[in-house]
């Protein structure tokens, strides 16, 4: 299949295009560089440097004999992603080109404005491009089990049956979302939504946990390759943090109690899932949902696993429950439905101490460049 990714650069972005360029489709990356950009006026770094999107793809050319076509631009202005559509007439769409942190979206109006404007101004213009120049190309949208929140009820995937006065109903599952990024995945779910009941659209949204890790299949040799690895505040999920802090010496940041649970999962499992979802696609006028995890975890027990494992491997690991920056529960009911994508053959990479060894060994390899400052900031919520 023709595959545009849109977000081609960013952490789950880059590992998708050579993935499924890996597996015989014809790729094209786009991205503007934004989160490139926030981390430079934020002054965050990655664990090491990436190259740009179009040596990477010299590289991954020269590594694999793949080609991934890349293009800069702002997927925001219509003439630039009306371009894209009509010269690359894609069969499907990959849309992760969103400010990604929840923190920077909290952090100020301004920072709150691009988050509103790009998240929504991207997801929109996509829906309008689809319809124009490409009506049958499957929509694949990466959502967020944020977008639950945490209710007081089994999570199921994506919709719910309501009785109400004796009469029936299936609507989206209610979303109440905890901060202003998570909020911009609900209203894009909304839009999408809209345009599948009206313009029969083929969609997919993928309310996608934390993810953790750096291998894929198509990266194990050389990090040249590999994903952004951020570890701070703004951009690292939390345990991918933790990896850092472990192997830095820096006491492990729990915020609040520690009960938070999330669905999280490993990177090599994101790439089954778009796949999957990219090889079996949703039917028009379908807005199809899967809930992207595969195992729950709280914040201590991500923190007790990697202090366990740290130790064994000579880390003095040190945990410090933090006053959350956050609002959020720190204790509460937690039981997300997530059977659509085993159902379509995903093989789960559960977190064994083998993947935390091999993220502690890399994250060694480049100790030195750790930027401590930038680990913790304390955005708040209010
Ligand atoms: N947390 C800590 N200490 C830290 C960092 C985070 O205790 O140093 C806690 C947070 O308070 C939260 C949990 O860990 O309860 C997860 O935080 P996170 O920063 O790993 O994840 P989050 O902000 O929710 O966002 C990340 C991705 C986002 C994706 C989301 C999936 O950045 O793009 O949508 O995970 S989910 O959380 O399921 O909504």
């Amino acid at each position: 299949m023709r595959v545009l990714i849109l977000g081609g650069d960013g952490y789950l972005g880059w590992p998708t295009a050579m993935h499924l360029s890996n597996r015989g489709h014809e790729v094209m990356a786009v991205d503007n560089y934004l989160r490139r950009r926030i981390c430079r006026e934020e002054d965050v770094q990655a664990l090491f440097l990436v190259p740009t999107l179009n040596e990477r793809c010299r590289l991954w050319r020269e590594a694999s004999d793949h080609q991934v076509h890349a293009r800069i631009g702002d997927l925001s202005e219509w003439s630039f992603i009306s371009e894209v559509f009509q010269e690359f007439q894609p069969d499907a769409v990959i849309h992760y080109a969103e400010q990604p942190s929840a923190p920077y979206s909290m952090m100020s109006r301004r920072a709150a404005d691009l988050t509103l404007s790009n998240n929504l101004g991207v997801t929109f213009n996509v829906i309008q491009a689809v319809r124009e120049y490409a009506p049958d190309a499957h929509i694949i949208k990466l959502g967020t089990m944020g977008e639950y929140g945490t209710p007081n009820i089994d999570i199921e995937e994506g919709w719910l049956d309501v009785e109400h006065k004796g009469r029936r109903d299936t609507f989206l599952f209610p979303r109440q979302a905890g901060s202003l990024y998570h909020t911009t995945k609900v209203m894009d779910t909304d839009l999408l939504w809209f345009y599948v009941r009206v313009w029969g659209l083929r969609v997919t949204d993928l309310m996608q946990g934390p993810v953790y890790g750096i291998y894929t299949n198509e990266n194990t040799d050389t990090e040249n390759l590999a994903p952004f690895f951020n570890y701070d505040e703004l951009f690292g999920t939390v345990l991918n943090r933790f990896i850092v802090q472990a192997v830095t010496g820096y006491p492990l940041t729990v915020y609040g109690e520690g009960g938070q649970k999330r669905g999280y999962l490993n990177i090599k499992d994101t790439m089954q899932c778009v796949a999957l979802a990219l090889e079996n696609p949703a039917e028009a006028g379908d807005l199809r949902i899967f809930n992207q995890f595969v195992e729950t975890f709280s914040v201590n027990d991500i923190a007790e696993r990697i202090s366990r494992v740290g130790n064994e491997l000579g880390l003095n690991v040190q945990v410090k429950k933090l006053e959350n920056p956050r609002k959020e529960a720190e204790e509460h009911y937690y039981n997300p439905a997530h059977t659509g994508l085993l159902d379509l053959g995903l093989e789960p990479h559960y977190l064994s101490d083998e993947a935390l060894r091999e993220m502690m060994q890399i994250a060694l390899k480049y100790r030195p460049q750790v930027r401590e400052d930038t680990i913790f900031r304390g955005v708040k919520w209010n």
